[in-house]
């Protein structure tokens, strides 16, 4: 319970009464005729010194469905009242305990199904993309005040501040504002997993090795069943991203208007693709799967695939080996060597930035970081061309940095607010 009464309604069912705050205490927990309902630990955390900076009681109550419901109706008939999604945290934000991204870091850490997603997370809520945006916010400012002196000297030729400054600070922003863009395909890739393709002839063995690879994974994400003739999606966690399998329809010249659309769908998937797996099981079958994804120009990274490599004699393996990983769906062969390759490609072009530098996985901060790019190249236009009164290109400065204060929650963005804690769950 959060607020400047919790600790009121509490008392009325909690005893005895803890002596300190921030002190686990064992205590019973009575309904309002004092009749026993458990034996719980309280601790107490008085304002501001709380998670949501308010006055603060936590009650662990024994698990289970039946008792928790009862202290919580004991608790709402004293005066309490259930939380709406993510009030908690929301309260810790306008209470300044955290910003708008750390908090956003909270339902990250909560909903991530995924290494990487959760290290995003983590990094995030110890506040390293707040810093990154912070010192942006500085820049813009320093700027704004450099301008400042400009408008008010205007009929000096060269002004107290030279112009050459104004445009590197400008410069330095933008290129600070770009690198934090470029993360985008990687927290895009991080934050919906790298979509693996599985191509190839029919009866090549791709449905097995999608088997096959789900079956090994430890950890199966999601599991979204389509038809046969449909893709079918599994998402699991790779050894360093986590990985969309998406097994397709052959492809092959089809007359047959339903396996067509098969095809067609399996094209678009490969198009769109971060890997592709052209698997093969002869030789033939391996260049005719290879000339299609190359007709295609998909700008995923393709890697051969021999399957059914139990099948194979050793001295046809050893020479398709140089080219194609060899796996077997049956024996389980090469599963892992396939795994870690996907890592590689995936690592070889994804993991440019550093691993530990701050990283974009949202779309509402892709837009803002955007919109603030835009305004600071527009007064940059502005200030170049001497076009723009000074005044009137200050305007777009104003708005970039407003863009940043959005982004971390420091402006009244109720909205934004709302928009934000509607995807949290209840409790946090
Ligand atoms: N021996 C062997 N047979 C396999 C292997 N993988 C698939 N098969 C067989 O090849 C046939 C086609 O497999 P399937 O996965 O349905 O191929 P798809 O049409 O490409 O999805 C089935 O009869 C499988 O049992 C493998 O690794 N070893
Ligand atoms: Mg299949």
């Amino acid at each position: 319970m959060s607020g400047s009464n919790a600790h009121d309604i509490a008392a009325r069912h909690v005893a005895p009464w803890p002596v300190d705050a921030r002190v686990a205490t064992l205590c019973d927990i009575r309904d309002s005729e004092g009749g026993a309902l458990d034996s719980a630990i309280v601790t107490l955390f008085e304002a501001p010194n709380s998670y949501t900076g308010d006055t603060v009681v936590e009650i662990a109550t024994h698990g289970g469905d039946l008792t928790p419901a009862l202290v919580i109706e004991q608790l709402v008939a004293s005066g309490a009242r259930p939380a709406a999604p993510g009030e908690f945290t929301r309260r810790a934000v306008l209470n300044g305990k955290m910003d708008l991204l750390q908090a956003e870091a909270v339902a990250d850490l909560i909903d991530a199904s995924s290494r990487p997603m959760r290290e995003a997370a983590v990094r995030q809520l110890d506040g390293g993309l707040s810093r990154r945006v912070l010192g942006l916010r500085s820049a813009m400012l320093e700027i704004e005040s450099l301008i400042a002196y400009d408008i008010d000297f205007p009929e000096e030729d060269e002004g107290p501040v030279p112009r050459d400054r104004i445009l590197e600070a400008v410069d330095a922003a933008r290129t600070s504002l770009e690198q934090l863009l470029a993360t985008v395909p990687r927290g895009e890739l991080i934050r919906s997993g790298a979509a693996v393709v599985i191509a190839g002839e029919p009866n090549v063995g791709k449905s097995s090795l999608f088997n096959a690879l789900v079956g090994r994974s430890r950890a199966i994400v999601t599991d979204v069943p389509g038809t046969t003739r449909d893709a079918i999606e599994a998402v699991i966690d790779g050894d360093r991203w986590p990985l969309r399998l998406i097994d397709t329809a052959g492809m092959r010249d089809t007359t047959d208007t339903v396996e067509r659309m098969g095809v067609e769908l399996s094209q678009d998937h490969i198009r769109a693709a971060h890997v592709v797996l052209a698997c093969g099981d002869s030789a033939t079958a391996m260049e005719n799967v290879l000339t299609q994804i190359a007709a295609l120009g998909t700008a995923a990274a393709v890697i051969p695939v021999w399957t059914k490599c139990d099948l194979t004699s050793p001295t046809q393996l050893a020479r398709e080996e140089e080219n194609a990983v060899p796996v077997s769906a049956s024996t389980g062969a090469g599963l892992r060597e396939l795994t870690a390759r996907i890592d590689d490609e995936l690592s070889n072009r994804y993991d440019s930035g550093g691993t530990d530098a701050p990283v974009v996985t949202r779309a509402r901060h892709r837009a803002i970081l955007e919109a603030a790019q835009v305004e600071l190249s527009a007064f940059r236009r502005g200030w170049i061309s001497n076009e723009l009164p000074a005044t009137v290109a200050a305007v777009h400065l104003r708005s970039a940095v407003h863009s940043l204060e959005e982004l971390i929650g420091s402006v009244d963005v109720e909205d934004v607010l709302d928009r934000v804690f509607s995807s949290f769950c209840v409790g946090k």
